[in-house]
Protein backbone atom coordinates (compact mmCIF):
# COMPACT_ATOMS: atom_id res chain seq x y z
CA UNK A 1 0.00 0.00 0.00
CA UNK A 2 1.67 3.53 -0.90
CA UNK A 3 1.24 6.28 2.08
CA UNK A 4 -1.87 8.88 1.11
CA UNK A 5 -1.13 12.12 0.14
CA UNK A 6 -3.55 13.35 2.22
CA UNK A 7 -3.73 16.78 0.52
CA UNK A 8 -3.87 16.15 -2.41
CA UNK A 9 -6.39 13.38 -2.12
CA UNK A 10 -9.14 15.22 -0.27
CA UNK A 11 -8.39 18.25 -2.32
CA UNK A 12 -11.69 17.26 -4.61
CA UNK A 13 -13.71 16.17 -1.22
CA UNK A 14 -13.03 20.40 -0.54
CA UNK A 15 -13.92 20.89 -4.29
CA UNK A 16 -17.14 19.68 -3.32
CA UNK A 17 -18.15 20.99 -0.74
CA UNK A 18 -17.10 24.54 -1.73
CA UNK A 19 -19.69 23.59 -4.58
CA UNK A 20 -22.52 22.68 -2.67
CA UNK A 21 -22.07 25.37 -0.05
CA UNK A 22 -22.49 27.87 -2.94
CA UNK A 23 -25.76 25.99 -4.80
CA UNK A 24 -27.62 25.84 -1.46
CA UNK A 25 -26.87 29.52 -0.46
CA UNK A 26 -27.99 30.36 -4.21
CA UNK A 27 -31.63 28.56 -3.28
CA UNK A 28 -31.45 30.54 0.08
CA UNK A 29 -30.69 33.93 -1.74
CA UNK A 30 -33.17 33.45 -4.48
CA UNK A 31 -36.07 32.77 -1.80
CA UNK A 32 -34.79 35.83 0.21
CA UNK A 33 -35.17 37.88 -3.31
CA UNK A 34 -38.58 36.95 -4.33
CA UNK A 35 -39.58 37.77 -0.45
CA UNK A 36 -40.57 34.47 0.53
CA UNK A 37 -39.52 32.56 4.13
CA UNK A 38 -36.44 30.52 2.95
CA UNK A 39 -36.12 26.85 4.32
CA UNK A 40 -32.33 27.20 4.67
CA UNK A 41 -31.12 29.38 7.36
CA UNK A 42 -27.64 28.49 7.22
CA UNK A 43 -25.38 26.66 5.06
CA UNK A 44 -21.61 25.13 6.83
CA UNK A 45 -19.57 22.44 5.08
CA UNK A 46 -16.62 20.69 6.04
CA UNK A 47 -13.97 17.94 5.17
CA UNK A 48 -13.52 15.41 7.62
CA UNK A 49 -10.43 16.08 9.85
CA UNK A 50 -7.77 13.68 8.96
CA UNK A 51 -7.73 12.10 12.31
CA UNK A 52 -11.55 11.60 12.10
CA UNK A 53 -11.07 9.89 8.75
CA UNK A 54 -9.15 7.45 10.25
CA UNK A 55 -10.90 7.05 13.50
CA UNK A 56 -14.04 6.13 11.65
CA UNK A 57 -12.54 3.84 9.26
CA UNK A 58 -10.98 1.76 12.00
CA UNK A 59 -13.86 1.97 14.28
CA UNK A 60 -15.94 0.23 11.33
CA UNK A 61 -13.20 -2.15 10.11
CA UNK A 62 -12.81 -0.47 6.88
CA UNK A 63 -9.39 -1.18 5.16
CA UNK A 64 -7.49 2.19 4.20
CA UNK A 65 -7.40 1.64 0.55
CA UNK A 66 -11.34 1.15 0.91
CA UNK A 67 -12.13 4.76 3.24
CA UNK A 68 -12.82 6.69 0.13
CA UNK A 69 -15.17 4.11 -1.67
CA UNK A 70 -16.93 3.36 1.83
CA UNK A 71 -16.81 6.59 4.13
CA UNK A 72 -19.79 9.05 2.36
CA UNK A 73 -19.46 11.69 4.88
CA UNK A 74 -15.31 12.79 3.89
CA UNK A 75 -17.29 15.46 2.22
CA UNK A 76 -19.98 17.29 4.74
CA UNK A 77 -23.02 19.51 4.24
CA UNK A 78 -24.76 21.23 6.73
CA UNK A 79 -28.28 23.06 6.32
CA UNK A 80 -29.50 24.59 9.17
CA UNK A 81 -33.45 25.68 9.38
CA UNK A 82 -35.88 27.69 11.19
CA UNK A 83 -38.72 25.26 11.46
CA UNK A 84 -38.91 21.19 11.34
CA UNK A 85 -41.27 21.82 8.15
CA UNK A 86 -38.35 23.41 6.35
CA UNK A 87 -36.26 20.09 6.60
CA UNK A 88 -38.99 18.64 4.36
CA UNK A 89 -39.06 21.11 2.27
CA UNK A 90 -35.03 21.35 1.65
CA UNK A 91 -35.34 17.19 1.46
CA UNK A 92 -37.47 17.88 -1.70
CA UNK A 93 -35.34 20.45 -3.25
CA UNK A 94 -32.51 18.06 -2.85
CA UNK A 95 -34.73 15.27 -4.32
CA UNK A 96 -35.79 17.14 -7.54
CA UNK A 97 -32.40 17.54 -8.29
CA UNK A 98 -31.75 13.90 -8.14
CA UNK A 99 -30.30 12.91 -11.47
CA UNK A 100 -29.40 16.50 -12.29
CA UNK A 101 -26.24 18.15 -10.79
CA UNK A 102 -26.65 15.39 -7.76
CA UNK A 103 -27.61 11.61 -7.17
CA UNK A 104 -29.41 10.81 -3.93
CA UNK A 105 -27.84 7.41 -2.72
CA UNK A 106 -29.62 7.11 0.45
CA UNK A 107 -31.61 8.94 2.94
CA UNK A 108 -31.71 8.54 7.03
CA UNK A 109 -34.37 10.17 9.07
CA UNK A 110 -33.60 10.70 12.30
CA UNK A 111 -35.80 13.60 12.53
CA UNK A 112 -39.01 10.78 13.19
CA UNK A 113 -36.28 8.31 13.85
CA UNK A 114 -34.81 9.89 16.56
CA UNK A 115 -31.33 8.02 17.84
CA UNK A 116 -31.14 6.56 21.22
CA UNK A 117 -28.74 9.07 22.07
CA UNK A 118 -31.44 12.11 20.88
CA UNK A 119 -30.01 13.18 18.04
CA UNK A 120 -32.35 14.23 15.39
CA UNK A 121 -31.58 14.98 11.85
CA UNK A 122 -32.35 14.10 8.59
CA UNK A 123 -29.20 12.81 6.47
CA UNK A 124 -28.62 12.63 2.63
CA UNK A 125 -26.04 10.94 0.99
CA UNK A 126 -25.03 11.93 -2.32
CA UNK A 127 -22.74 11.25 -5.19
CA UNK A 128 -21.75 14.79 -6.74
CA UNK A 129 -19.81 15.09 -9.88
CA UNK A 130 -17.31 17.81 -9.63
CA UNK A 131 -15.13 18.63 -12.55
CA UNK A 132 -11.19 19.03 -12.09
CA UNK A 133 -8.11 19.35 -14.72
CA UNK A 134 -7.76 15.70 -14.63
CA UNK A 135 -11.69 15.20 -15.65
CA UNK A 136 -14.84 14.25 -13.93
CA UNK A 137 -14.74 12.71 -10.77
CA UNK A 138 -17.84 11.41 -8.50
CA UNK A 139 -17.90 12.51 -4.58
CA UNK A 140 -19.78 11.02 -2.30
CA UNK A 141 -20.85 13.96 0.29
CA UNK A 142 -23.56 13.37 3.11
CA UNK A 143 -26.26 16.38 3.81
CA UNK A 144 -27.11 16.74 6.92
CA UNK A 145 -30.60 18.88 7.56
CA UNK A 146 -31.60 19.87 10.86
CA UNK A 147 -32.86 22.88 12.77
CA UNK A 148 -31.20 25.61 15.14
CA UNK A 149 -32.74 23.45 17.56
CA UNK A 150 -31.43 20.33 16.64
CA UNK A 151 -27.87 21.57 15.84
CA UNK A 152 -27.82 23.10 19.14
CA UNK A 153 -28.27 20.28 20.74
CA UNK A 154 -25.95 18.15 18.58
CA UNK A 155 -22.99 20.41 18.16
CA UNK A 156 -23.25 20.34 22.45
CA UNK A 157 -23.62 16.46 22.09
CA UNK A 158 -20.87 15.78 19.55
CA UNK A 159 -18.12 17.96 21.85
CA UNK A 160 -19.44 15.95 25.36
CA UNK A 161 -18.75 12.69 23.17
CA UNK A 162 -15.57 13.89 21.73
CA UNK A 163 -14.68 14.97 25.28
CA UNK A 164 -15.35 11.36 27.03
CA UNK A 165 -13.98 9.72 23.99
CA UNK A 166 -16.93 7.56 23.61
CA UNK A 167 -17.28 6.85 27.63
CA UNK A 168 -19.65 9.29 28.45
CA UNK A 169 -21.27 8.92 32.00
CA UNK A 170 -24.63 7.57 32.36
CA UNK A 171 -26.25 10.03 34.41
CA UNK A 172 -24.94 12.98 31.04
CA UNK A 173 -26.51 11.11 28.69
CA UNK A 174 -29.77 11.04 30.50
CA UNK A 175 -29.50 14.58 31.20
CA UNK A 176 -28.45 15.49 27.45
CA UNK A 177 -31.60 13.23 26.63
CA UNK A 178 -33.61 15.83 28.44
CA UNK A 179 -32.11 18.77 26.17
CA UNK A 180 -32.91 16.44 23.54
CA UNK A 181 -36.87 16.50 24.58
CA UNK A 182 -36.98 19.84 25.48
CA UNK A 183 -35.24 20.82 22.02
CA UNK A 184 -38.19 18.55 20.07
CA UNK A 185 -41.15 20.67 22.25
CA UNK A 186 -38.97 23.69 21.07
CA UNK A 187 -39.02 22.96 17.85
CA UNK A 188 -42.58 21.86 18.09
CA UNK A 189 -43.84 25.24 19.66
CA UNK A 190 -42.31 27.01 16.83
CA UNK A 191 -44.04 25.63 14.43
CA UNK A 192 -47.29 27.46 15.61
CA UNK A 193 -44.76 31.34 15.28
CA UNK A 194 -44.06 29.97 11.96
CA UNK A 195 -47.59 30.21 10.59
CA UNK A 196 -47.76 33.63 11.97
CA UNK A 197 -44.36 34.17 10.42
CA UNK A 198 -45.78 33.21 6.58
CA UNK A 199 -49.15 34.94 7.64
CA UNK A 200 -47.14 38.39 8.16
CA UNK A 201 -45.38 37.77 5.04
CA UNK A 202 -48.69 37.17 3.03
CA UNK A 203 -50.10 39.89 4.00
CA UNK A 204 -46.57 41.81 3.24
CA UNK A 205 -46.89 40.99 -0.44
CA UNK A 206 -50.76 41.42 -0.52
CA UNK A 207 -50.19 45.18 0.62
CA UNK A 208 -46.87 45.48 -1.92
CA UNK A 209 -48.99 44.50 -4.98
CA UNK A 210 -51.66 46.69 -3.74
CA UNK A 211 -49.72 49.73 -3.25
CA UNK A 212 -48.07 48.99 -6.96
CA UNK A 213 -51.69 48.74 -8.36
CA UNK A 214 -52.48 52.21 -6.52
CA UNK A 215 -49.30 53.98 -8.17
CA UNK A 216 -50.55 52.71 -11.23
CA UNK A 217 -54.10 54.01 -11.06
CA UNK A 218 -52.42 57.71 -10.08
CA UNK A 219 -50.43 57.67 -13.15
CA UNK A 220 -52.55 56.96 -15.25
CA UNK A 221 -55.10 59.64 -13.86
CA UNK A 222 -52.48 62.26 -14.09
CA UNK A 223 -52.89 61.94 -17.70
CA UNK A 224 -57.22 63.09 -17.19
CA UNK A 225 -57.79 64.76 -14.00
CA UNK A 226 -56.79 68.13 -12.93
CA UNK A 227 -53.75 68.81 -11.42
CA UNK A 228 -55.18 70.09 -8.01
CA UNK A 229 -57.30 66.69 -8.01
CA UNK A 230 -53.81 64.57 -8.57
CA UNK A 231 -52.24 66.73 -5.17
CA UNK A 232 -55.36 65.94 -3.42
CA UNK A 233 -54.66 62.18 -4.63
CA UNK A 234 -51.34 61.78 -3.80
CA UNK A 235 -51.63 63.39 -0.12
CA UNK A 236 -54.57 60.71 0.33
CA UNK A 237 -51.93 58.19 -0.69
CA UNK A 238 -49.42 58.89 1.37
CA UNK A 239 -51.78 59.59 4.69
CA UNK A 240 -52.70 55.91 4.11
CA UNK A 241 -49.52 54.67 3.12
CA UNK A 242 -48.09 55.92 6.46
CA UNK A 243 -51.26 53.97 8.49
CA UNK A 244 -50.73 50.95 6.95
CA UNK A 245 -54.61 50.33 7.59
CA UNK A 246 -54.79 47.70 3.94
CA UNK A 247 -58.68 48.07 4.00
CA UNK A 248 -58.27 51.60 3.64
CA UNK A 249 -55.71 51.35 1.02
CA UNK A 250 -58.32 48.86 -0.87
CA UNK A 251 -61.15 51.05 -0.37
CA UNK A 252 -58.77 54.36 -1.68
CA UNK A 253 -57.82 52.20 -4.42
CA UNK A 254 -61.55 51.47 -5.61
CA UNK A 255 -62.28 55.12 -5.51
CA UNK A 256 -59.16 55.80 -7.97
CA UNK A 257 -60.84 52.62 -10.85
CA UNK A 258 -64.36 54.54 -10.50
CA UNK A 259 -62.58 57.92 -10.95
CA UNK A 260 -60.49 56.03 -13.82
CA UNK A 261 -63.73 55.02 -15.64
CA UNK A 262 -65.48 58.85 -15.06
CA UNK A 263 -62.90 60.46 -16.54
CA UNK A 264 -62.31 58.01 -19.62
CA UNK A 265 -66.19 58.30 -20.22
CA UNK A 266 -65.97 61.82 -20.04
CA UNK A 267 -62.49 62.59 -22.27
CA UNK A 268 -62.37 59.17 -24.69
P1 LIG B 1 -18.51 13.94 12.75
O1 LIG B 1 -17.37 14.35 13.59
O2 LIG B 1 -19.69 14.84 12.90
O3 LIG B 1 -18.12 13.73 11.34
P2 LIG B 1 -22.65 5.71 13.44
O4 LIG B 1 -22.16 4.40 12.93
O5 LIG B 1 -24.07 5.67 13.98
O6 LIG B 1 -21.69 6.36 14.41
P3 LIG B 1 -22.77 6.45 10.65
O7 LIG B 1 -23.18 5.06 10.35
O8 LIG B 1 -21.53 6.96 10.01
O9 LIG B 1 -22.69 6.72 12.23
O10 LIG B 1 -23.90 7.34 10.08
P4 LIG B 1 -24.86 8.24 10.83
O11 LIG B 1 -25.51 7.55 11.96
O12 LIG B 1 -25.73 8.74 9.73
O13 LIG B 1 -23.94 9.43 11.42
C1 LIG B 1 -23.17 10.22 10.61
C2 LIG B 1 -22.98 11.56 11.28
O14 LIG B 1 -24.18 11.99 11.88
C3 LIG B 1 -21.99 11.57 12.41
O15 LIG B 1 -20.70 11.66 11.89
C4 LIG B 1 -22.41 12.82 13.16
O16 LIG B 1 -22.01 13.98 12.49
C5 LIG B 1 -23.90 12.72 13.08
N1 LIG B 1 -24.42 11.96 14.22
C6 LIG B 1 -24.96 10.73 14.19
N2 LIG B 1 -25.35 10.36 15.41
C7 LIG B 1 -25.07 11.38 16.25
C8 LIG B 1 -25.26 11.62 17.66
O17 LIG B 1 -25.78 10.80 18.39
N3 LIG B 1 -24.82 12.82 18.13
C9 LIG B 1 -24.25 13.77 17.35
N4 LIG B 1 -23.89 14.92 17.92
N5 LIG B 1 -24.07 13.58 16.02
C10 LIG B 1 -24.46 12.40 15.48
P5 LIG B 1 -19.45 11.24 12.76
O18 LIG B 1 -18.42 10.69 11.85
O19 LIG B 1 -19.87 10.34 13.88
O20 LIG B 1 -18.94 12.56 13.40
Amino acid sequence: METINWKEVLLPYEQAVNELIVKFNSIKKAYNTDGVHSPIEQVDGRVKAISSIIGKANKRNIHIDEIFEKLEDISGVRIICRFVEDIDKVVSIIRERDGKDMNVLEEEDYVTHTKKSGYRSYHITINYPIYTVNGRKDIKAEIQIRTLAMNFWATIEHSLRYKYNGNMPDDLKERLQVCAEAAFILDTEMTTIRDELLEAQKIVQIKNNLVDEIISNIHNLYFYAKVEKMNEFNQKFIELYQEGNIDKLLEFNRQLDVMAKLYKVKYV
